[in-house]
């Protein structure tokens, strides 16, 4: 690395400019070239057959597909009419090519209890589990939602569900009761798999109480599985309830992998827009599998000896694209820590990295600035020698913590890269590959292959260099989602109404001069908060469903650890008063702790123009504490603001 200085306070995106070359040796060895990369993207836009089929073909079909792309906008079918497993490709194939010996898991509990995976260990228990699904009923196309810790069970209900070709819906642990049935019911699941209890922070979430109370409202479930993770005695109901162990110990050993089609539903996952509901989002089987296992071998210059670790939890998008489906379609070891990186203090992700000699480190910004407030001399206590390579997704990195990831963590010597993509998307979109482009801190960077972006104002005019807009999509990806499970005109009208023939990511960025992408941040109402994405209507239903409040409304406040944090004007129900602790332990059983408003304002009206309208432009510059500017002329009674910015958060 060129330039490692120790921060200074240019911390403004909009005015980075440092430009970051990736070290000489790193370049030497990459697996792509600058050059390499110009090639095949090119490729990738001018012959888009030629390079998927380039790149499927590097995978096992078992029915080769005739067409690589039939596309009637805005639905997509990629390799259409081809046969394939995902669970197949990520185990069976290699085994098959002499990997069955390597270890395919590094699993690391939170209380340090170890346990490992290698390729045939892995491929034994999906089988085992395969068959125990069956035995309970599933069959291909039936929905199975997973409530779990990250624990090595939930990777292996996944890929079991692949092999049989059920639909998996995984629900983070963190979520409440209401949030997890509502999931199975929008799902229609037929099985549920949890555990007895997670564990988090040295204590225990009890996710077996919270499906059971789950379980009284969701009609289609007929069973749920339960893994025995903390040794809880739990109450199992007799005809439903299943522990794991034993439905895998009684399951036979032998399964052949079911041969699905290309666009076989893969999973729904759910993840929060800007009305309504959670929507879940739709994958398939070929694309997805094409998408992740490409931009895991390319964005991370996987080679055979890296120990690869991404800190996500399989309960969102990450931890399914890069804890479980791409690094094993690579043959890559996996790293899967199932506890926070505070417990039992802030070096614990630097003991997992020496303890295991991580080679690559994929992490959020939200986490790094948590560390950077911890200060240098924690990781200093570490060896971190064995890293090569760090990654960072989520949320937008700024320019310090982009740098103190680089300085501290990587030594000086790893590159960053700094990936943009969403749940919809499934795989990464946006990144420089770490061996082929200088870094711009703050800046994701370029377009990953086949993937043809522009920035466009709202109605669809291109926007040149430097030039704010929306970030949008200008034709179809292997990995895209397919729909919104349930509701195809949600899907229509949230990614392809916006702007007529392009996918709106609901992201505001600009391009510079160079083609680097700097994302922003999202424009519509979604807020995130340390990455993860809430909507600020279900929120706001939320608060609102409490017996005290009348109206509530949410917007989303700068946060210099979590990005973003969540600021809830309230107005209470006449005569009423409202506690402020009570409204946060609601919010946390409708929703989850990640939801809990960080400053919540008592308010006697909201800012509304005429016709009703909440206008959150000034709610958000109040919870910024930034003076009101903007017209304020529409507001039915403009001294609703003053008023507003005087009454202090609780
Ligand atoms: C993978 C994931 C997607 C939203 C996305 C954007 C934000 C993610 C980012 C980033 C700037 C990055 N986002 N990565 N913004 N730079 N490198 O996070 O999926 O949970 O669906 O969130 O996250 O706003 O639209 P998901």
């Amino acid at each position: 690395m060129t330039q490692t200085q120790p921060t200074d306070h240019i911390d403004n995106m909009l005015h980075e400019t440092r430009v970051i070359e990736p070290p000489a040796d790193f370049v030497a060895r990459a697996r792509v070239s600058r050059e390499e990369y110009d090639r095949r993207y090119r490729q990738s836009l001018d012959d888009p057959d030629a390079f998927w089929t380039g790149v499927a073909s590097e995978l096992t079909w078992t029915q080769p597909w005739s067409q690589v792309l039939d596309w009637q906008e805005p639905h997509a079918r990629w390799f259409v009419g081809g046969q394939t497993n995902l669970a197949y490709n990520a185990l069976d194939r290699n085994v098959e090519r002499g990997l069955g010996n390597k270890r395919a898991f590094i699993w690391e509990g939170e209380d340090g209890e170890v346990r490992t995976y290698t390729y045939a260990e892995l491929l034994g228990e999906v089988k085992r589990a395969a068959n125990a699904l069956l035995d309970l009923g599933v069959t291909v196309g039936d929905r199975v939602t997973l409530y779990l810790p990250l624990v090595p069970e939930a990777a292996i209900a996944m890929l079991a569900c692949a092999r049989i070709g059920a639909v998996h819906s995984v629900v983070f642990g963190g979520f409440s009761v209401s949030a997890l049935s509502d999931r199975i019911n929008d799902a229609s699941s037929k099985l549920l798999i949890t555990a007895d209890a997670g564990q988090r922070r040295g204590g225990l979430v009890n996710l077996k109480a919270n499906a059971d109370e789950a379980a009284k409202s969701t009609p289609t479930l007929e069973h749920i599985l339960v893994v025995c993770r903390a040794g809880c005695d739990v109450e199992m109901q007799p005809d439903r309830d299943v522990w794991w162990h034993e439905a895998l110990a009684g399951a036979g050993e032998e399964h052949e992998a079911a041969a699905l089609d290309s666009e076989h539903p893969l999973f729904v996952l759910y993840t929060s827009g800007s009305t309504g509901k959670p929507k879940g989002v739709l994958h398939t089987t070929g694309g997805y599998m094409v998408g992740t296992y490409l931009t895991t071998g390319t964005v991370f210059d996987l080679r055979e000896d890296d120990i690869f670790w991404c800190t996500a939890d399989v309960g969102w998008i990450t931890g399914h694209s890069y804890s479980v489906y791409g690094p094993l379609l690579n043959g890559a070891t996996t790293v899967l820590y199932e506890g926070a990186p505070n417990h039992p203090d802030w070096g614990r992700f630097w003991e997992v990295v020496q303890k295991h000699r991580v080679t690559i480190l994929y992490t959020a910004p939200t986490a790094i600035r948590s560390f950077m407030r911890q200060g240098d001399a924690i990781p200093a206590q570490y060896d971190l020698s064995s890293l090569r390579l760090l990654g960072s997704v989520g949320e937008p990195i700024n320019p310090e913590a982009w740098m103190w990831y680089a300085r501290v963590i990587g030594g000086g010597r790893c590159p960053v890269v700094d990936t943009w993509w969403q749940t919809e998307t499934g795989s990464i979109m946006l990144t420089t590959l770490p061996g082929a482009h200088a870094s711009k801190p703050g800046s994701a960077g370029l377009p990953m292959f086949g993937i043809e972006l522009a920035i466009m104002t709202h109605d669809g005019q291109e926007l040149g260099p430097d030039d704010g807009g929306l970030l949008v999509i200008k034709r179809p990806w292997p990995s895209m989602l397919r729909t919104v499970y349930g509701d195809d005109e949600r899907y229509r009208k949230t990614y392809w109404g916006e702007i007529p023939h392009v996918y709106f990511a609901g992201d505001g960025a600009r391009r510079d001069a160079d083609g680097y992408v700097t994302v922003v941040g999202r424009v519509d109402d979604v807020l995130n908060v340390s990455g993860h994405r809430l909507g600020t209507m279900e929120i706001e239903s939320a608060l609102v469903a409490h017996p005290s409040v009348a109206e509530a409304a949410v917007v989303g406040r700068p946060d210099e650890v979590k990005g973003e944090c969540v600021v809830a004007f309230v107005l209470p129900q006449g005569g009423q008063t409202v506690e402020p602790h009570e409204l946060r332990a609601y919010v946390t059983r409708e929703i989850g702790a990640l939801a809990r408003p960080d400053a919540i304002i008592i308010a006697d009206a909201l800012p509304k123009t005429r016709s009703g309208k909440i206008m959150r432009r000034f709610l958000r510059q109040i919870a910024a504490g930034q003076p009101i500017q903007g017209d304020t002329s529409t507001l039915e009674d403009p001294s609703v603001l003053e008023r507003l910015a005087e009454t202090p958060a609780v």
